[in-house]
């Protein structure tokens, strides 16, 4: 098999062989388009529809197919003629005769509709039989980058950023427009290109030269580029000795701010904000609320874009409990926010673990837009080291029904979902093989978020490394098990945040002495000689009643709460009996276990398959899971021995596995 370095993504268009390959070799390429400039004038949407759909069926028909084909029978056609901007986006592909015929209101469903035909035509589908017809859920399908303007990517795990400030604009890497072709290809369509911890000279012009070369690369693809900003930016670049946002002259500033930026990026994004979070400056340093900074920002946009405000926020001052604290700054805000205001939520109330329960605010802001935030790089689940495909985590929130708004699902339909970027300068792009298709499970679910975890790593391995069926079912069965077995090992039963302080890798449950109280994964796990857990129902911190009584109600009690919370919401004594039968001490022992088991089934699945995928990319795989294998051990037995340290109690001996 030939190298395969993984800088390709799911758009590889591997050669299909067989019956699939004569049944797609009499296919022309995209000479048929009807765009709402007419062939003569294709739109540069419509040049990357035909151009990727040449490259896609050149490659799947081994060079065969194509208009290079005389006397071949059936053309694919463009039909998209009447432009109705980026917001009509649907598109069908249908089988007509010996055609395809993909159609749509905009050129970018047409580019979407390529995509998706190659996919299908991927996946090994009949052109013929092929009749498809979907739009976007949601209206945000948007990446956050946390790369920083010096190429340090903040919890990035892929190398450096991708993005070249130091020869933009000048310069424009290829790279850019194959990113550009990847995150279409998903129907992601908006980009945060720096950092939430923002610095505030990326304001300034030079900056924004480089995002108007950006945005110019990345439009015909259906991407707006947004840009993170400092709260503090009027004082800190602008000469201002304030960021009050109810000064006028801080009004002022920001105004004439957007309006450059609308000057050179006509459809430029918007702003995403964290303020008053992790030591960045924000409204609450003038006594103002979040929905005072985000409506001074919101009306320098106008309606010309959208300001996303980040609702992760915690600080030292409030002692009670972290979880609490975000619902506790934005509830009482529900109603206030602009039109064109969303308040961006993470899956969880605390931050990007493994398991967390949904974020209270779901559900709880009827009354205001809020985004989904999800964390594609894996900043609490071993970084590109350890494998973990992340659909059935945000399957998971997805799912939940937080008891008024339907569920999560439905209750961020109006904005959309954000992902922290998992890319870098690797030639992988992600950092490992695996770690793409976290990127690719993020686009579609935020493309649709009913789509199953399973079905999109089904897709994702067919096109990312074989169509050889029994392969694809052992790849895709690794990939299911993946995220659970990382609970396992590292965090079962509920239990938060026990990873090495600054870091975040490897276990640190003994750490307690640092200033901050919540920095301290003895903060999350409050074990002692008697039991372990965080006790959040009334007679602890009472997070509990922030979710709606149904949930609550289930939750209070530790025999019926979803044992996958159980220590997040419960202190349990270590030899408390369980429903299970087991004691809890024994049921934590046999969870680490089974999770350091599933990594060695995971690693032995993956070693069969050294005769179907390609040399370069098995050998990557087989040392990221051998890694994987030594770390969950260290997981295991560091959190055992560290239990025992308090506990006093022996290693359980012959403990079922958990069912
Ligand atoms: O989880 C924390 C990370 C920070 C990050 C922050 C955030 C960008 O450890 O590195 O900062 O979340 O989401 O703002």
């Amino acid at each position: 098999a030939k190298a395969e370095d993984g800088y390709d993504l799911w758009l590889r268009y591997a050669p299909l062989e067989g019956e699939a390959l004569d049944r797609i070799a009499g296919l022309h390429g995209p000479v048929a388009v009807l765009s709402s400039d007419g062939p003569e004038e294709a739109s540069a949407t419509m040049e990357a529809a035909r151009r990727e759909l040449g490259v896609g069926l050149t490659r799947l028909s081994r060079n065969s197919a194509s208009s290079m084909r005389s006397g071949a029978e059936g053309y694919v056609r463009l039909e998209c003629p009447e432009n109705r901007g980026d917001s009509a986006v649907g598109y069908s592909v249908r089988a007509d005769g010996a055609d395809i015929r993909i159609r749509g209101s905009s050129d970018l469903a047409c580019l979407y509709g390529v995509f998706a035909l190659l996919r299908e035509l991927s996946l090994g589908v009949d052109p013929v039989r092929i009749d498809i017809a979907s739009e976007p859920a949601m209206p945000l399908r948007m990446l956050n980058h946390w790369d920083n303007p010096d190429g340090h990517v903040e919890r990035g795990y892929a190398g450096r950023s991708i993005f070249d400030w130091w020869h933009l604009p000048e310069r424009l890497d290829q790279r850019m427009i194959d990113y550009a072709r990847a995150n279409a290809s998903l129907g992601i369509n908006g980009v945060v290109v720096n950092n939430v911890n923002a610095r505030a000279f990326m304001l300034e012009p030079r900056y924004i030269a480089k995002y108007k070369r950006l945005a110019d690369a990345w439009r015909p693809y259906g991407i707006r580029l947004y840009v993170s900003v400092r709260f503090s930016a009027p004082k800190d670049i602008g000469g201002l000795d304030s960021a009050d946002p109810l000064d006028p002259e801080v009004r002022a500033w920001w105004q004439a701010k957007a309006d450059e930026f609308y000057a050179a990026v006509p459809d430029f994004g918007g702003f995403l904000v964290k303020a008053n979070s992790e030591g960045q400056p924000g409204p609450q340093d003038y006594g103002r609320s979040h929905a005072d900074g985000a409506n001074m920002l919101a009306e320098a946009i106008g309606n010309r874009g959208t300001v996303i405000w980040r609702a992760f926020v915690y600080s030292a001052e409030d002692e009670t409990d972290r979880a609490k604290q975000a619902y506790g700054e934005f509830v009482p805000l529900d109603g206030q926010f602009a039109d064109n205001v969303i308040v961006q939520v993470k899956n969880g109330p605390i931050d990007f673990q493994p398991r967390e329960p949904f974020h209270p605010m779901f559900g709880a802001m009827p009354n205001t837009k809020l985004m989904f935030e999800a964390q594609i790089t894996k900043e609490y689940l071993g970084f590109a080291s350890h494998l973990a495909f992340l659909a059935p985590l945000w399957e998971e929130v997805l799912d939940q029904e937080p008891g008024r708004g339907g569920r999560v699902a439905e209750v961020v339909l109006p904005a959309g979902m954000a992902g922290v970027a998992n890319t870098g300068s690797d030639r992988n792009w992600s950092g490992s093989h695996f770690d793409q298709a976290n990127w690719y499970a993020f686009g579609r679910l935020a493309w649709n978020p009913e789509l199953p975890s399973e079905q999109i790593a089904r897709e994702w391995t067919v096109q990312t490394f074989t169509r050889e069926p029994e392969a694809i079912e052992k790849i895709v069965r690794m990939m299911m098990r993946s995220r659970e077995a990382v609970v396992g090992y590292m965090t079962p039963l509920g239990l938060a945040h026990l990873m090495n302080t600054g870091h975040h890798y490897g276990p640190a449950p003994w750490v307690c002495d640092l200033p901050r109280p919540e920095w301290n994964p003895c903060y999350y796990h409050r074990a002692d000689a008697d039991g372990i857990g965080f006790d959040r129902t009334e007679s602890g911190s009472d997070a509990l009643s922030q979710y709606a009584d149904s949930i609550a109600n289930r939750w209070d009690d530790p025999n019926t709460i979803d044992p996958r919370f159980l220590l997040w919401f419960h202190h349990i004594a270590w030899t408390a009996k369980r429903p299970s039968g087991l004691t809890l001490w024994e049921e934590l022992v046999s969870e680490y276990d089974w999770g350091v088991a599933e990594v060695d089934a995971m690693a032995r699945e993956w070693a069969d398959l050294s005769d179907a995928i390609d040399p370069q990319r098995h050998r990557a795989v087989t040392e990221s899971l051998a890694i994987q294998q030594r770390e969950a051990r260290w997981w295991r037995d560091a959190s055992i021995a560290y239990w025992q340290s308090l506990n006093g109690l022996p290693l359980p001996e012959n403990v079922r596995p958990p069912a």
